[in-house]
């Protein structure tokens, strides 16, 4: 009798999990993959200025790549595949570092800044054409700015007292990730269809990819940046 009674259990279990799940579950698929480099990750940098605060070095952040070639900080962007918003950038000026390196944010944006140190950072922002967009000075730590980031990126952030700062806000509306230090990166809800999916690195280049995503399976994809 107990054995027909735990059966029972399960089975109601799966029903409800059934009718539980997502309507569109199915209906959609994901892309996901690795970003691997044989580019090594550079020294630290000399800090020349403000060390009670900053320190004497600090990690170059341009290529941050781990022990097996895994590549963080790449930008994947499906072509033409629209994203509604999400939550606006924030730029923080942390330990003479822009905190996070990378980060998306739609067009339009209000990308927001601060600083959490007692020294001066400013947070200039300019295209990659050189186009200015905004610079705002940051004192003291609190203060909490918002400004238009554009219509298109990738936006340059740089701090104009401490030149080693570097960040980046890339600016698109494509459905688009951001590599982990694992260098893996998924993008889900991709409607079936073949897509185009480009990407963006700071200090090295990909090819573009065809993918072909078909409805509740995972398509995969690798890059290799140089
Ligand atoms: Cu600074």
């Amino acid at each position: 009798m107990e054995n027909t009674g735990v059966r029972r259990v399960s089975v109601v279990a799966c029903w409800f999990a059934a009718i539980t799940a997502s309507p569109v579950a199915g209906q959609t698929g994901s892309i996901s993959g690795t970003v691997t480099t044989i580019a090594k990750g550079a020294p630290p940098l000399r800090v020349t200025i403000d060390q009670k605060i900053c320190g004497d070095q600090l990690p170059d952040e341009s290529v941050v790549v781990n022990a097996q070639g895994r590549l963080a900080n790449a930008v994947i962007s499906v072509v033409g595949l629209k994203r509604a918003a999400t939550s606006a950038a924030t730029v923080l000026n942390e330990r003479c570092r822009f905190t996070p390196r990378v980060q998306l944010a739609r067009p339009n944006a209000t990308v927001r800044t601060s600083s959490t140190d007692p020294i001066l950072h400013t947070t200039q922002a300019q295209l990659d054409t050189g186009r200015p967009l905004f610079n705002v000075a940051l004192p003291v730590p609190g203060i909490n700015i918002g400004k238009p980031v554009g219509t298109r990126g990738p936006v340059r952030l740089s701090c104009n007292i401490h030149p080693w700062m570097r960040g980046w806000v890339i600016v698109t509306e494509d459905a688009s990730a951001i590599t982990a230090t694992d260098g893996r990166f998924t993008i889900d809800d991709v409607p079936p269809g073949t897509y185009e999916v480009r990407i963006w690195h700071e200090a090295l280049t990909g090819a573009p990819q065809k993918v072909t995503v078909t409805s509740g399976k995972t398509a995969a994809i690798t890059f290799s940046l140089r």
